[in-house]
Parts: C-alpha cells; structure tokens; sequence
C-alpha cells in the first residue's frame, strides 16, 4: 500500500510522462513536416517510451493500492523555430524531469516505502541515459552547425546513433 504522499508523488510523474509524450509527439511530427525524416523517427520512438513511462507508473500505483490519475493533454506548440533548440527543449526537460524523479526517491526515503524506492531505480537510470543522449545530440549539432550537408547526413544518421547509444547503454 502506498502512502498518499508517495501516491500524489507518483501521480505528479504520471502528468510529466505524459506531458513529456506528447511535447516529444509535437516535436516529431514538426520535423516530420520539415523533411527530417531521421529526427521525426527518433522522436516518436521517444515519445512512445515516455508513454511507457507513464503506463508503468499508472500500473504501478494501482497495482499497490492507490488510484493512477490519468492526466489531461495540454495543447502543443505546431512550430518550433529550429532543430538546435528541439534539442536544448529536449535536454532541460529531462534535466527537469531527473530533478523530479529524485525528489520523488526523497519522499519514498522520508516515509520508508522500501518498495517504491526500489521501483523507482529504473526512472533513476533511465533518465541517465535520457540525458545523456540528449547531450550527445547537441555536440553532434553544434559539430553540423549550418552546414546543409551535415544536417542531411546528421538527419540520416540519428535513428542508427540512437540506437546504438541505448543498446550499448553508454554515452
Ligand atoms: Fe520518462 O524518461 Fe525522460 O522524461
């Protein structure tokens, strides 16, 4: 059973699952539109994790107990003014959502709930990884730069680093 400190907590993260879904959904579907063909498909396969994010932690708190709020979609931009700034968006967000996810260990610490604690690890190191291949996408922009060229080949490439970088589990 759950405390409901621990349950408002988790319920909390539901909504930034969710919201990360569809900001990386509205993200995707932009560069999609832009011919990024490569950067459409690496964030739809990111928006498709967080929704598992989120369906993990709705299950979770269920299973435990509680009642998983299922939170409302908020309108997302249509535009975004380049693919350099997608990718800062990208990586303060999980900077964000890192911060969150420890705080969440701290209330789960404070009441003694052993068992969200240890279901929370995996949040905990996901979001390693999810930061770090954010940070790996900016240097490999800033490399392009304004270079048509490299965009093109950075746009080809990125599904394939993406992969790589998560099956490997290194930066
Ligand atoms: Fe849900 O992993 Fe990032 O935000």
């Amino acid at each position: 059973m759950v405390s409901d400190k621990v349950e408002n907590a988790l319920n909390k993260q539901i909504g930034f699952e969710a919201a990360s879904s569809q900001y990386y959904l509205a993200m995707a579907s932009w560069a999609d539109t832009e011919g990024l063909t490569g950067v459409a498909e690496f964030l739809y396969r990111q928006s498709d994790e967080e929704r598992m994010h989120m369906l993990k932690l709705i299950k979770y708190v269920n299973e435990r107990g509680g009642q998983a709020l299922i939170p409302a979609l908020k309108e997302q931009p249509q535009k975004f003014k380049s693919i350099h700034f997608v990718f800062e968006e990208v990586l303060k967000h999980e900077v964000f959502v890192s911060k969150e996810i420890n705080n969440m260990v701290e209330i789960c610490l404070k009441e003694k709930d052993y068992t969200t604690h240890n279901f929370l690890q995996w949040y905990v190191s996901e979001q390693i990884e999810e930061e770090a291949m954010a940070r790996k996408v900016l240097d490999k922009l800033k490399l392009v730069g304004d270079d048509k060229g490299g965009m093109y080949l950075f746009d080809r490439d990125l599904p394939s680093i993406a992969v790589n970088t998560a099956s490997s589990g290194k930066e």
